[in-house]
């Protein structure tokens, strides 16, 4: 790089950073290259065009991702400008897409706050310097102007390359496979942030398409055309959040500009027990919260609790309504948009703008109790459902502390089908919480004792029907878990005490073992977050298949997988009937197997067939559960850190966990009346 020793002008030297730092450290621009990198960086391309909707000149993006892999969006706004920018000599399109933070400098409109991007605030400049191939089409004054990239350097100047009667701008491109981990993208992901961009950005319409031939085995079943368009905006969103439940009154919906920011906010009550709190910042999903979700929250505990105190619905003797009482069941989603904002926290994804705090708190006082006040149907309602909240809530913590007394959790004596590890060193530890006792005994007897814990967990008294959450901390199975941890829980819990740094849930590949695995993500969900935020929890992925053929035996994990090493192997779909039941073998679809009738009931056992060379026979084993497969298979498979794939478990899988065990328990209210009802023993004074 020729560097001229300019005066140190801070204009300069920002627009003339070329984008080689970025591909040196993509992580510094992007937090990190694997998948969650991946993505970010079609939402960064995205965003851009969303600030051109926010601007008001563009209400349609396209975004499709094409067969060979690379991903285009389109939008419909003004085009990125193509005459020569003064600064750099160069057109404005080449100067955004190869000039490193230009995107601020160059964004064209001063009225909003820009939406400068996902986690770091990057700009496209940053995706075209680590896609191996981008191609730039913007659509104005009659003509098509393009110009192509090879990471991150034109490969021409820009040229008008035909006529158009559109209007707006097109950038395809394909992430290079010299910086990421892996290409493949997921369409569930991307759709999920589309929908709630577009929930955030009321009126605009998101589509997306999938033209890719083979997709990844979690895309196939979703179809390839998708439209987001809501009119109702982040009241659509809380519509959504609550379908499935028996909302109590309205959508209330708020928004007001403060000289701090923009604030804007849409909330709902139900009958559900759990509250959905989810806050942006410049459209950027806060997943740590931060100071507009405090400020929501403060306000919120402050006007129910004034409201209720107004109506006399609380007595002049009764306690306040906590923050958590007033926000059970509650729906809400907290957007703000500012000038400067500031991310913090472990993931920068916690809004760190104090002032925030107080625009918030000041437009939710003011407006929310006016609706309180317009609207004393829904109003005598919402305070009624968080004052059955506290009365849980104070019967909870009398069944807690009836725990607690009897010294459950306080002997902190280990369960005994614990089988603990030698190593007391928890940052190299695991736990493995296995589902029953066959899988527990294999899982015993394949692991490396001197790091991996084995906790056997009954499936059946974990049965939902009874697992009202609060209840299942006194379940003895729950109870045993969480002395294993070893860092307690609720007010006594100390994360420095944990145990084993990882936890692994390794549950069977069926229905119940589905569900005990949603009971546990809740479980964590709700009383353990620290645990998923800190990317300790994960899911043990055990083969569902192992496939033999003579010495060969191989495993498969999935069913694609499956039908591949068949293929590969040559073995016909009619050759297998026998297949998932059982270990009879079938026969190889080759003319060369003539040997008469394949054996039945032989068991494939780790290529012991080879003692029957003549025969070439396949044999498929279906495992059904994690007991069917004897100890080393279990530890080659699955406990094996050389060889296994676990999943970690995201925030994200977590929530989804939740909301799943929420729909289980049912919308209505009699399980809580049940949950008072047993847990009421001892507690004075509750009215239901
Ligand atoms: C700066 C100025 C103008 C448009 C844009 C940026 C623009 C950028 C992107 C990025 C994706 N889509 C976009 N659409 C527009 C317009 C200036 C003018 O025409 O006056």
């Amino acid at each position: 790089m020729a560097d001229n020793k300019q005066t140190y002008d801070a204009n300069k030297i920002q627009v003339l950073e070329g984008l080689e730092p970025v591909r040196k450290r993509p992580g510094m621009y992007i937090g990190s290259t694997d998948q969650r990198g991946l993505h970010h960086c079609v939402y960064e391309i995205v965003d851009n065009s969303i600030d051109e909707a926010m601007a008001g000149h563009c209400d349609h993006i396209i975004v499709m991702l094409h067969d060979d892999g690379s991903v285009s969006v389109e939008d419909n706004g003004r085009g990125i400008p193509v005459d020569i920018h003064p600064k750099t000599k160069k057109s404005a399109l080449e100067t955004v897409l190869t000039i490193l933070h230009a995107g601020g400098k160059f964004g064209g409109d001063d009225s909003g706050y820009k939406v400068s991007g996902g986690l770091h605030g990057v700009g496209s400049s940053v995706v075209n310097a680590l896609s191996s191939y981008m191609r730039a089409e913007v659509y104005r004054d009659g003509k098509v102007h393009m110009q192509e990239y090879v990471r991150g350097k034109p490969k021409a100047d820009v040229k008008a390359i035909g006529k158009t009667e559109k209007q707006g701008t097109k950038i395809q491109f394909m992430l290079d496979s010299q910086i990421f981990d892996a290409l493949e993208m997921s369409l569930s992901l991307l759709l999920a942030h589309f929908r709630q961009q577009a929930y955030l950005t009321r009126g605009i319409t998101i589509s997306v398409m999938d033209e890719r031939e083979k997709r990844p085995e979690e895309d196939s079943s979703l179809p390839r055309l998708y439209r987001f368009h809501f009119d109702g905006g982040i009241s659509a969103y809380v519509r959504h959040l609550n379908h499935d439940k028996q909302a109590i009154g309205d959508v209330i919906w708020l928004e007001k500009e403060e000289k701090e920011g923009f604030v804007e906010v849409a909330m709902q009550y139900s009958q559900a027990f759990q509250e959905q709190c989810i806050s942006f910042a410049n459209n950027i999903h806060t997943t740590e919260g931060g100071t507009h979700l405090t400020g929501f929250k403060a306000a919120l505990t402050r006007t129910i609790n004034a409201y209720a105190r107004k109506e006399a619905i609380l007595k002049e003797k009764e306690e306040n309504l906590t923050a958590d009482d007033v926000r059970e069941g509650l729906s809400a989603i907290v957007s703000v948009r500012l000038k400067d904002p500031q991310f913090e926290g472990q993931t920068k994804s916690k809004l760190g703008n104090a002032e925030m705090k107080t625009a918030v708190e000041t437009v939710v006082n003011e407006k929310l109790a006016e609706y309180m006040e317009e609207h004393p149907g829904d109003a005598r309602d919402i305070v009624g459902k968080c004052l059955l909240a506290a009365r849980a809530r104070m019967a909870a913590r009398a069944a807690r502390d009836a725990v607690i007394r009897k010294g459950a959790l306080e002997g902190m004596t280990l369960p005994g089908k614990l089988a603990d590890c030698s190593s007391k060193d928890p940052s190299e530890c695991e736990l493995f919480i296995v589902e029953g006792d066959s899988a527990g005994g294999s899982a015993k007897q394949g692991r490396n004792r001197e790091f991996q814990a084995i906790l056997p967990l009954k499936g059946k008294i974990l049965n939902v029907e009874q697992a009202r959450l609060d209840k299942m901390l006194s379940n003895n199975e729950v109870k045993s878990l969480i002395i294993a941890m070893g860092m307690g829980i609720g007010e006594v819990k100390d994360k420095t005490k944990l145990r084993y740094h990882r936890i692994v849930i390794m549950t069977d590949a069926d229905v119940d073992g589905a569900h005990i695995r949603t009971l546990l993500l809740t479980l964590f969900y709700r009383y353990f977050p620290e645990l998923i935020e800190g990317g300790q929890l994960y899911i043990a992925q055990p083969p569902l298949y192992k496939i033999s053929m003579g010495k060969d035996s191989r495993y498969a994990f999935t069913d694609k997988e499956k039908e591949s090493t068949l293929k590969e192997w040559g073995i016909g779909q009619a050759d297998l009937d026998a297949e998932g039941e059982n270990e009879e073998p079938a026969e190889s679809a080759e003319s060369d197997v003539k040997e008469g009738k394949p054996a039945k009931g032989k068991k494939a056992k780790d290529g012991k067939e080879a003692d029957k060379p003549k025969a070439r026979k396949a044999n498929i084993q279906r495992y059904k559960g994690l007991g069917e497969m004897n100890p080393d298979q279990l530890w080659e498979t699955t406990m094996d850190p050389k060889g296994r794939i676990m999943l970690r478990v995201m925030l994200e899988d977590a929530e989804k966990a939740d909301a799943i065990f929420t729909t289980l328990m049912g919308p209505d209210v009699p399980p809580r009346k049940k949950f008072i009802q047993t847990h009421a023993k001892g507690v004075k004074n509750l009215d239901i």
